[in-house]
């Protein structure tokens, strides 16, 4: 039997699509409480005309699996169904939804519409039990005329949601799967005489400085134009030319209103000026390069899923702002139609994406692809006029996507056909048409470095039809998708961004993603978790592969994030002996408003500190300046001895949209001076004689001290293993096996140790061990030697590879587990860099200095535990606890990790509220670590970022210090 969801079909009964305008027509929110029934299969058994007085209440908008009935289900492509289009399930979960809606007073005339503005993923929809329309496209809107239907009293509507229909296997995104009324709905008055569509273009042309603004409107009566700022009128029809106006771009989001209007209607809208162009080989807007430094974003919440407030789509777009984000891939459907709104007053480029992904296709070898096949054309096509229509007049959208993942054929190459005719002041973008036979830019997924520098070059491969060939190396290139951001990660990002920063043709790209997918609930003893693929019992699941983001799930940016703030900077800097060279990588503005101070430090106290004189330079420019003479005055003036650090950052002078005065933009750090020569180069102390008698009873048998300091040691050891990070479990482009798959293979998560020789003596001890994996011949010779000089400890130690290794090591260095009454709120300050977590391939956002926080504070909070919070290029920290403080000096610099648990705990957790804290404080001191990649997607640890020592010498001297 089947079901009329599953028909392959555009909406019936609907309207044609139109555009999103702010109207000075009647406009009544249904959003609210509604009343629901939930049914396990679409034969629900409710009549449309029952009002469903007694039955539950459920909020609209909002997703039926988060208040409560069935449950979310993740999966990224695979379909949780048989591929057997276009039917589903008969387990097909169903909403029947009801309300009373009453026809305003005053509503005299003209036409009433009902919108939906989002409905997840088929619905049915009755007025006094009367059929009104039917229609699919979960993310897209959809409009009824029910002007006959409603009596002016109370009219009872009622719709019926199914979770699956023909429309899921177009729907295959990378999310959860949840369903419902998740959008708002609205009763509209369409005056008689009213503007029913309204298409405005307003064209910057960079030559004149003037606007081109032509008004398109579907209407009855005549249609006015009017841009009462710059004293323009006109009607609709004409283009207009609008002198010296000022232009839109994401650096300065320039608006002006507009009002189209009849005898009857007035549409306000807010326009930019802006030109965005494919020209000889690059991606222009107003004629200057158009350079994406983006995210993809889906919409979501932690609590509601995909149903956003205004103010939660308002922080994620203040996010962007605030980290140097210029533009956003609305993967991979319209967003909630507010968010475009914000795009347009704070200032970012968007990339709107068709709600089509067939993804799972894949799988079957694309076999039976929608795609590709007649039969769903129109519904295709509907979904893509959907998509333009409603966002046309957007000033931020500067590019239409066909959609995502969804292979080629027939139906996508018409979708493009018709875009381009019906709006052709936007290039199309959609990765999988990989010869460019449609689309007007070359998008790549997560390309790996090499194959980004080659583009960059126009040396890639070819392609065997000569004349595409030709075609596609002179397009404009972007990533639509890169530095996968899923766990710790993403590593790697200075490096795309230097390769997009060397190629006019790279039009930068859209990290995936931007925000973590977890669903909030509660852990063990009521704690907070955030819940991913396999945690609502669903069979098929793909796990936390929908925890991917640069924020975590609630919001709070991610390591990741801040290293991408750092990287992406508008405004970059170099100190050069007595100069500061500045760049300037805006593309409109100049740095004239940018406050640029100066800091010196001395082993992070501060000596000096200033401002530098007002630095213009202009968009895309460099220049030089010198530093003003107090720098040089306070670096002569700092005492002997130490490092001497100056740090210039560039914040902003002024508020910009989003972005408050004082923000910091860039920073650039430069050791002025060397502290005096390390001991490094110092001989190791030579044994003192064998003893029986620990030296005064502070070591064990072992030769392993029994107290650091005011902490009692429970462990001290060789430290290789790291829990792995998502990045380390996938081999990772143009790899075949995974780091963690290597690391396991060399046993370094299972090592056992042996004494070889232990030496006792009156002022030092020794151990030499070595350190092997069951089955294994290779290993680690580790040389422990401590020395004791008042109550002070120092320990040198020398670690060895044993064997024929070819491969990067996790970490290489020891590890001490400390006794602590208080692990977490233990304080620990360090110098070097921080404040946050750093490794070799993602330090730019982290500064050399003096940083504090407690133990707690220095943990990242991964949705799953994995590898974090590593400090680099350590000095010295301090750690104080309740027993009291104890400094850790390295005789080089050094990684550090200290955490109130364990590598096991770490690893053994599949949820952050799973880690509990056990009375020791593990401390963590390598010679090196391995960077982290984006191997979850994307290219694995680039070699620079791997640490590959063969043998290492550490030296740390261990002070007690007055708690
Ligand atoms: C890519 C998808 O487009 C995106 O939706 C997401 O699933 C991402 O992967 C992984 O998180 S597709 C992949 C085959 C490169």
């Amino acid at each position: 039997m089947t079901g009329v969801h599953e028909i392959i079909s555009p909406p019936v009964g609907a309207q044609p699509p139109r555009a999103r305008t702010r109207s000075d027509a009647g406009e009544l929110s249904l959003d609210g409480r509604w009343r629901f029934a939930w049914s396990p299969t679409a034969l629900s058994g409710k009549d449309p005309a029952d009002p469903g007085d007694t039955w539950d209440e459920i909020q609209v908008p909002g997703h039926w699996q988060l208040c409560g009935y069935g449950a979310p289900a993740y999966t990224n492509l695979r379909y949780p169904f048989p591929i057997d289009p276009p039917h589903v399930p008969e387990a097909n979960p169903t909403g029947e939804y009801r309300r009373i809606v009453r026809r305003p007073p005053g509503w005299d005339g003209g036409r009433l519409l009902l919108r939906f503005d989002g409905v997840d993923s088929w619905f049915e929809v009755w007025l006094n039990g009367s059929p009104v329309g039917r229609a699919s496209g979960s993310r897209l809107t959809v409009e009824f005329d029910v002007t006959e239907l409603l009596t002016g009293g109370d009219d009872l509507l009622a719709v019926r949601v199914h979770q699956w229909s023909f429309a899921s296997y177009v729907e295959d995104q990378d999310q959860w799967w949840l369903s419902g009324i998740f959008r708002s709905v609205a009763l509209l008055h369409r005056p008689a005489g009213g503007i029913d569509d309204v298409h405005i273009v307003a064209d910057y042309d960079q030559h004149t400085g003037d606007g081109l603004l032509r008004v398109e409107a579907r209407s009855g009566e005549p249609v006015t134009v009017e841009l009462a700022e710059l004293g323009v009128r006109g009607v609709a029809g004409e283009t207009i030319r609008v002198p010296s106006v000022e232009p839109w771009s994401a650096e300065l989001p320039r608006l002006y209103r507009v009002l189209v209007a009849t005898g009857a209607e007035t549409i306000s809208a807010d326009i930019g000026f802006r030109t965005v162009r494919v020209d000889g080989g690059r991606l222009l807007l107003n004629g200057a390069p158009l350079v994406f430094r983006g995210v993809n974003r889906h919409d979501f919440d932690a609590r509601s899923g995909r149903a956003l407030t205004r103010d939660a789509l308002e922080r994620d777009v203040i996010g962007m702002k605030r980290h140097n984000v210029n533009a956003v891939r609305t993967s991979h459907y319209p967003p909630d139609p507010y968010f475009l709104e914000l795009c347009d007053r704070y200032g970012l480029y968007v990339l709107v994406e068709c709600d089509l992904e067939t993804h799972g296709f894949s799988l079957v070898d694309w076999r039976g692809n929608p795609s590709d096949d007649p039969a769903w054309g129109e519904v295709y096509l509907d979904r893509m006029r959907r998509t333009v229509e409603r966002d046309k007049n957007s000033t931020s959208v500067v590019m239409w996507s066909l959609g995502n993942e969804a292979g080629w054929g027939v139906n996508l190459a018409a979708n493009a056909r018709w875009t381009s005719d019906r709006d052709p002041s936007r290039p199309i973008h959609y990765e999988q048409d990989v010869e460019c036979e449609a689309v007007d830019v070359y998008s790549r997924m997560y390309p790996t470095f090499d194959e980004l520098d080659a583009i960059g070059r126009h040396d890639e491969p070819a392609l065997a039809d000569p004349a595409r060939d030709v075609r596609r190396r002179g397009l404009p290139m972007l990533m639509c998708e890169y530095a996968h951001a899923m766990g710790n990660g993403p590593g790697g990002l200075a490096d795309y961004e230097a390769i997009v920063d060397a190629y006019p043709r790279l039009a930068g790209g859209f990290v995936w993603e931007w925000t973590d997918h977890g669903l909030a609930g509660e852990g063990p003893d009521g704690r907070r978790t955030y819940r991913y693929g396999g945690d609502f019992g669903e069979p098929v699941h793909d796990g936390s592969f929908v925890i991917d983001g640069l924020l975590f799930p609630d919001r709070t940016p991610s390591p990741g994030l801040s290293e991408l703030a750092a990287v992406v900077a508008p405004v970059r800097m170099r100190l050069d002996g007595d100069q500061l060279r500045v760049r300037n990588r805006w593309s409109f503005s100049t740095t004239e408003e940018v406050d640029f101070r100066w800091l010196l430090e001395l082993d992070g106290e501060v000596m000096d500190a200033g401002r530098l004189d007002r630095i213009v330079v202009g968009p895309l420019s460099e220049s030089r300046v010198t530093l003003p003479p107090a720098v040089r005055r306070a670096e002569r003036d700092a005492p002997a001895g130490g490092e001497l650090w100056l740090t210039v950052t560039a914040a902003t002078g002024s508020a910009r949209p989003g972005v408050d005065a004082g923000h910091v933009l860039a920073r650039t750090q430069q050791r002025r001076r060397a502290a005096a020569p390390s001991r490094e180069a110092e001989p190791l102390p030579p044994a003192a004689e064998p003893r029986p008698a620990t030296l005064d009873g502070r070591f064990d048998h072992a030769a392993r001290p029994k107290a650091l300091g005011p902490f009692a040691v429970a462990q001290v050891g060789l430290d290789v293993w790291r829990a792995p990070t998502e990045n380390d479990r996938y081999p990772g482009r143009g790899a075949q096996v995974s780091l963690e798959t290597r690391w396991r293979a060399a046993g370094f998560d299972r090592l056992v140790d042996r004494t070889v020789e232990v030496q006792l003596g009156e002022a030092s001890v020794r151990r030499v061990a070595r350190y092997g994996s069951p089955g294994i011949d290779s290993g680690f010779d580790v040389d422990c030697h401590w020395t004791a000089r008042d109550d002070r400890l120092r320990l040198d130690v020398v670690i060895e590879r044993r064997g024929e290794w070819r491969l990067p090591l996790p970490r290489l260095g020891v590890v001490l587990a400390l006794r602590c009454a208080d692990p977490g709120a233990a304080e620990l300050e360090w110098l070097g860099l921080g404040p946050g977590e750093s490794y070799p391939d993602s330090r730019s956002a982290n500064w050399y200095g003096r940083h504090r926080m407690t133990v707690r504070d220095a943990q990242v909070p991964y949705v799953v535990p994995q590898e974090n919070g590593n400090r680099s290029d350590v000095r010295w920290l301090r750690l104080t606890g309740p027993e009291g403080g104890l400094r850790i000096e390295g005789a080089q610099p050094f990684e550090v990790a200290v955490r109130p648990w364990s590598t096991e705990q770490l690893e053994r957790a599949r949820h952050a509220a799973e880690l509990d804290e056990t009375g020791l404080l593990w401390v963590h001191l390598a010679a090196g670590v391995t960077g982290l990649g984006s191997a979850s997607c994307g290219p694995p640890v680039r070699s620079s970022g791997q640490y590959r020592a063969a043998r290492v010498r550490l030296g740390f001297d261990f002070v007690p210090e007055a708690g």
